[in-house]
């Protein structure tokens, strides 16, 4: 089967895989219930374009990496974290600065991290996503997302007027899911790529190049999942649910940098999709 070369393959990216988010008036999400919490903006319009970024990974690899003044200096203009990746006391290896953080609807719901009252949270402009079942459709995700975060978000909206917050649209991972799916040779499950892949393309469309640390791992490649708990589980860096292997193979293709920099810093070094015309 041919084999997309590197263009051809950020072009499918670019071309294909939206990257929207939620606007009031969009489907089910009517004016009079939305019109007071959706940002009436886009990622884009707010953001960028920057020349450089970081995409700080939650891996464990990052552990002892010492990246952090890498991450913070090296000309990056902004740095995307996941989820509750935290940078304090963790800077040494990660960096400090956070402009923007994606956030997977679990973790919005979830009693345990805190989403409303937990200082992270509060730094930079949040996007979040739901795992919605392989469907565009905007009336059936909304009456049965995967969770169900709407109230929740509503309510750090009320909290937090002046934080930029978005919603990506579920046609972004599943377009995604789709060019993963016809880059790979095996049959992948329809289940939702990782928040770190949907965020590398997040950065695509809002950066010229961009360094990601620790999607590839380094040499500091570890059964332990993150940075920053002592959590065990090979399946972190691997996958189970996410088609993380799949995703991390597209990615290897669109690197940019040396086998020497995946070795020693797990980073590899994107073009933004301002730099190819498709
Ligand atoms: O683990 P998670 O992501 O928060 O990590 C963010 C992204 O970093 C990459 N990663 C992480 C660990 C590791 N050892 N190797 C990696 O490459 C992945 O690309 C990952 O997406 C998610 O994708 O949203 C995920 O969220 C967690 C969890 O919901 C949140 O941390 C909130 O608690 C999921 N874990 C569980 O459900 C237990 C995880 O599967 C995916």
């Amino acid at each position: 089967k041919y084999r997309l070369n590197h263009r051809e393959l950020l072009c499918q990216l670019k071309t294909r895989v939206p990257v929207k988010t939620i606007k009031a008036g969009d489907g089910p999400f009517t004016r009079e219930a939305w019109e007071k919490y959706l940002p009436k903006d886009n990622p884009r319009e707010r953001l960028g374009p920057f020349k450089s970024c970081a995409v700080v990974m939650s891996s464990a690899s990052l552990r002892n990496s010492k990246l952090g003044e890498e991450i913070v200096l090296d000309s990056h203009d902004a740095v995307l974290r996941f989820n509750a990746a935290p940078t304090e006391g963790y800077s040494i290896d990660v960096g400090q600065k956070t402009t923007l953080r994606l956030l997977n609807s679990q973790l919005v719901v979830s009693e345990k991290h805190k989403f409303l009252t937990d200082p992270l949270y509060k730094t930079g402009v949040l996007l979040m996503w739901d795992p919605a079942p392989y469907s565009k459709d905007l009336y059936e995700w909304y009456k049965k997302p995967d969770y169900n975060f709407f109230q929740r978000y509503k309510a750090y909206r009320s909290l937090y007027p002046d934080q930029p917050f978005y919603i990506l649209s579920p046609e972004m991972q599943w377009e995604l899911w789709n060019v993963i799916q016809e880059n790979t040779a095996e049959e992948i499950q329809p289940n939702p790529p990782s928040s770190g892949m949907q965020g590398i393309v997040l950065m695509m469309s809002l950066c010229d190049q961009l360094n990601v640390y620790e999607f590839l791992p380094s040499r500091r490649k570890t059964d332990f999942c993150y940075y920053y708990q002592t959590y065990r589980n090979k399946a972190c860096t691997m996958g189970y649910y996410h088609p993380l292997l799949f995703e991390k193979n597209l990615i290897q293709r669109l690197n940019h940098g040396s086998s020497q920099d995946i070795m020693a810093s797990g980073k590899v070094t994107l073009k933004g999709f301002s730099q190819y015309y498709c």
